[in-house]
């Protein structure tokens, strides 16, 4: 019985929520699906959503995705230094395009790493886990740069979000935001996000770490718990190929 209501609320939500609410690729970016729950990470704000796993962001001194001369915080516009979304294990793109007078990078940090702390000669690893893990080369005038990243976080121990720091290395105090990253909510592995994968949460809902019936992969905000939270995640994003 509890299996049933929770999918009918899923597909009911998923439904609701594709007809109504998700914005197609070429279109304006629309607030993430996720975007509630996101803001409530702290100093995320205004996550953005092109497609699940594609971001076009635009590189300018004052900011990511604000404009020459306007400076983000605090009169820049509300989706500059955006909150982006990624999933583990699951590459996505991002396309950084220059925008003015300067070259920039974008650069992922270790959570909480300070902007006092980012040099344009940081090297970069992808298995540091204090600094920069992965970064573009330098762009310039007229430049896009496509950057390319599956995130390995979060590691399944109930800490939360995966979260990263996008810098621009030259220019960190003002082009700066936040990665946070999801376990991927396709489970089965079929490249879209269905009801088998509904299911799979169905079968572990309500359940803690240590039960037997938990499936930590349907912890999709790796809380600990498979709940309502995570029920309404895989429910913004049913039918999305991901
Ligand atoms: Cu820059």
């Amino acid at each position: 019985m509890k299996i049933t209501i929770v999918l009918i609320t899923i597909l009911l939500a998923g439904t609701f929520t594709v007809n109504f609410t998700f914005e197609r690729v070429n279109k304006a970016p629309a607030v993430a699906p996720n975007a509630k729950l996101a803001a409530k990470q702290p100093g995320i704000s205004s996550p953005l959503f092109v497609n699940l796993t594609a971001y076009t962001i635009n590189a300018f001194v004052e900011g990511w995705n604000s404009s020459a001369g306007v400076i983000c915080s605090p009169s820049g516009s509300a989706n500059c230094n955006p909150g982006l979304v990624m999933f583990r294990g699951v590459t996505t793109t991002i396309k950084a395009v220059w925008g003015d007078c300067c070259p920039h990078t974008f650069s992922l940090y270790t959570k909480g790493f300070p902007s006092t702390n980012v040099f344009s000669t940081d090297p970069c690893s992808t298995t540091t886990t204090n600094g920069c893990v992965a970064k573009t080369i330098q762009f310039g005038t007229g430049r896009t740069v496509t950057f390319l990243f599956a995130p390995n976080i979060p590691q399944d121990d109930f800490t939360g979000l995966g979260v990263y720091e996008y810098y621009c290395q030259i220019h960190p105090d003002t082009m700066h935001g936040k990665v946070i990253i999801y376990k991927n909510p396709n489970i089965s592995g079929t490249g879209v996000v269905n009801i088998l994968d509904a299911s799979a949460l169905a079968l572990s809902f309500d359940s803690t770490h240590g039960m037997t019936s938990f499936n930590a992969a349907a912890d999709f905000d790796n809380s600990g718990t498979v709940d309502i939270i995570d029920a309404s995640f895989l429910a913004n994003l049913f039918d999305r190929p991901i």
